[in-house]
């Protein structure tokens, strides 16, 4: 009797586990999106600010613009808005977008040669407007056009010479 109230107590501890496993699995899943969008560089800060209050009036969007970096991440829920309008947010704000850019985490370079073989692959790309490897820091940073080419080519390209990017971008739409 006591073996069974035992396997009856490991049965119920393994069902709640998996109910917080479920939901940690839930969150994962969720519809934020991140896009990090490199802007127009005459953008001043006046129009930055500007910018950001076009974005965030569309529901479920976040943003926050540089002037220094210009670049703006833009948060946003793909169940309220779609990409297309966070763009047309841009268009907007009178502000032209250069590129999207990624940062993604690549793992195996030792040295300068390594990089610059990423570097190659990268820029070998239609639509990938500016490629920086770096075997220090063990990062891709990726500005590319987001109508020629998707993140996930750029990976592949990443894959294809014998690095492996070790997380994936965060995708668009
Ligand atoms: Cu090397």
């Amino acid at each position: 009797m006591i073996k069974f109230v035992k396997y009856l107590t490991a049965v119920a501890l393994m069902a709640s586990m998996s109910v917080v496993a479920g939901e940690e699995k839930a969150s994962q899943c969720s519809n934020t999106k991140q896009l990090t969008l490199k802007i127009d560089s005459a953008a001043c800060a006046a129009t930055c600010a500007e910018l950001d209050k076009v974005l965030t009036s569309l529901k479920g969007v976040k943003a926050e613009s540089c002037s220094q970096s210009h670049l703006t991440k833009v948060t946003y829920d793909s169940s309220k808005v779609k990409s297309d309008q966070v763009f047309a947010a841009f268009k907007k704000a009178g502000v032209k977008v250069e590129g999207q850019q990624i940062q993604l985490a690549v793992k195996g370079m030792a040295c300068n040669s390594c990089s610059t073989k990423v570097n190659k692959a990268l820029t070998k790309l239609d639509g990938v407007l500016n490629g920086a490897a770096c075997h220090q820091s063990k990062k891709a940073t990726v500005l590319f056009d987001p109508s020629k080419v998707k993140s996930e080519q750029i990976v592949a390209a990443i894959n294809s010479t014998g690095f492996k990017v070790t997380d994936n971008a965060p995708k668009a739409n």
